[in-house]
């Protein structure tokens, strides 16, 4: 019997993710080193086939063999290695050893080898060396990737139905600490069940964020426990339509159990219409002429109720989600409003701001930015309020969301200091008729003007997929498999560019990503095994 040791890096959080075997040789032997691959040898497969077999992200070093063993579903089990530090009292490692052993074998048909003429595996040993409260605690971006998924991804099965696993040797951490996804819940509501959905999907992709732009312009589904009138008015429907304190928990569960981090973003002062049904002094009330006009307009910031408000408002939300970092937005504020109202025209004259609003929507974002200090909570911005010279805390993170030329502002934010994620080429909204995925793939977040000091500010991105044209009927197929490419790019190594081999490799990503439930589209003609119908 070969048991298998997956010696795992030390700390736990993640075993979702990936990390086989560091430690020795867990395996005789017995293969020709020659046939081991290393290289991009692309020669010696069948067209079609990638060496990387169906590893996605490709991992930092593999060495896949001929020899392959055999994986009996009567007999094979995950179970905690002897050397272990973590208990069998660690729900998130069992939960992690049960979700794994169902994805390797599936509902399909499958066959014991009868006469067993093959090497069996029927142990995977995971060693986890690392303190027991891990087994509690949040993910956070210097979190350990450690995981299961990798071996998941080496096991097939032949002609036959027989589980199969070549003899693998890899070693493997990701390039960058946050590989994101955004959803929007706001422009339509999703329900817990889709946010569930892809927070599995995102764990099949090793990436690690779930930025969760929660409310905006349209509805304001989140059930705060501060103020309850915010959803009751804001949102689109009450009961089906809201997030119950109970679900943000649950949410925030189900993704801390995959080592993902759950990142809210409450954007402000624009995108915040449905905040002023439920608390209607809140926003500038515009006026056409003389005459208040009736609609109004961003967060008003002139009046002090307003940051009463704000500071009991996110000190909720700094309870309810444990991540270190809240997205504040910060993007688009439309200044005809302000323009309009003649109190604000009084206040701004006051202070000394002429006829320059991006100076009112900085007096806002300064004090804003204040109290998430004072709530003792890092955060992120999108690149306006880098843009607007706000005083901004030295670990705040600037998310660059503008393509055109969204080069140069990472070379800007960087050469100020402040780390930065890329989302720019990543809108997964917008669609096009062809093979896209290879434009997202080829995005090189390094590629700017800067020195190697800057280029470490950089510490990911996310694939964006706004609202106004998704909701729970086509958002899994219009993210997946296209933010796969962006999960490569973010785990995998700056020289991993070869797109036939990555066609190759997601080609089967993504027939894997069907047979586990996720209804990602196809990158062009052919099948899969088990198309999930
Ligand atoms: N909502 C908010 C949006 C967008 C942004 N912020 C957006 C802008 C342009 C495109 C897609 C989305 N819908 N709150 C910009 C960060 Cl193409």
């Amino acid at each position: 019997m070969w048991r298998l040791r997956a010696a795992l890096c030390a700390g736990l959080l993640l075993m979702i993710r990936s990390c086989l075997a560091q430690e020795g040789a867990w395996w005789p032997n017995r293969g020709d080193p020659q046939r081991l691959w290393t290289g991009e040898d692309l020669s010696a497969m069948k067209p079609g086939d990638s060496p990387y077999g169906a590893l996605w992200p490709r991992p930092r070093s593999v060495q896949i063999s001929d020899d392959f063993l055999y994986l009996s579903p009567a007999r094979f089990s995950i179970v905690h290695g002897s050397s272990s530090t973590a208990g069998p009292s660690c729900n998130l490692l069992q939960d992690a050893f049960n979700r794994y052993y169902k994805y390797i074998f599936g509902d399909s048909k499958w066959q014991e080898s009868e006469n067993r003429p093959l090497g069996e595996l029927q142990l995977l040993q995971v060693v986890i060396i690392s303190p027991d409260s891990d087994c509690n605690a949040y993910p956070s971006i210097s979190s350990d990737e450690s995981s299961l998924e990798t071996f998941s991804q080496l096991v097939y099965q032949d002609d036959i139905g027989l589980f199969l696993i070549n003899k693998t040797l890899i070693s493997d951490a990701p390039r960058f600490g946050h590989r994101g996804v955004l959803l929007d819940s706001s422009r339509h509501f999703l329900p817990k069940k889709i946010l569930f959905r892809n927070l599995d999907a995102m764990a099949f992709n090793k990436m690690n964020v779930f930025h969760w732009h929660i409310v905006d312009d349209q509805s304001f589904p989140y059930e705060s426990a501060a103020f309850p009138a915010l959803s009751k008015k804001g949102a689109y429907r009450q009961y089906t339509h809201v997030y119950t304190q109970d679900d943000v928990r649950e949410v925030i569960e189900f993704a801390r159990l995959r080592g993902i981090r759950v990142v809210p973003e409450f954007d402000s002062p624009g995108h915040t219409q449905s905040w002023g049904e439920g608390q209607p002094s809140l926003l500038t009330p515009c006026y056409t002429g003389e005459q208040l006009s009736g609609s109004y307009g961003p967060i008003n910031p002139i009046k002090n109720e307003t940051y009463t408000f704000i500071t009991k408002f996110f000190q909720e939300v700094a309870n309810v989600f444990p991540d270190h970092y809240i997205h504040l937005g910060g993007d688009e504020v439309d200044f005809s409003c302000w323009r309009s109202n003649p109190d604000i025209t009084k206040f701004m004259a006051d202070h000394g701001f002429g006829t320059d609003y991006s100076k009112l929507e900085s007096y806002y974002m300064q004090l804003l930015l204040e109290i998430i200090t004072s709530v003792k909570k890092g955060y992120m911005v999108w690149q306006e309020v880098f843009d607007n010279h706000d005083k901004l805390t030295p670990d705040t993170v600037v998310e660059v969301w503008k393509e055109k030329n969204y080069q140069n502002e990472m070379a800007a934010v960087t050469a100020a200091g402040f780390q930065t994620i890329l989302s720019a080429p990543w809108y997964l909204n917008r669609i096009s008729y062809g093979q896209d995925w290879i434009q997202i793939y080829k995005v090189e977040p390094s590629n700017f003007n800067g020195t190697e000091a800057q280029k470490k500010l950089v510490i990911g991105g996310e694939a964006c997929l706004w609202g106004e044209f998704v909701d729970a009927t086509n958002i899994m197929p219009r993210l997946w498999p296209r933010a796969s490419a962006v999960a490569e790019r973010l785990w995998s190594n700056q020289q991993v560019t070869s797109i036939e081999d990555a066609y190759n490799r997601l080609v089967k990503h993504r027939c894997n990503m069907v047979k586990r439930g996720i209804p990602a589209e196809p990158l062009y003609v052919g099948f899969c095994d088990h198309e999930g119908h």
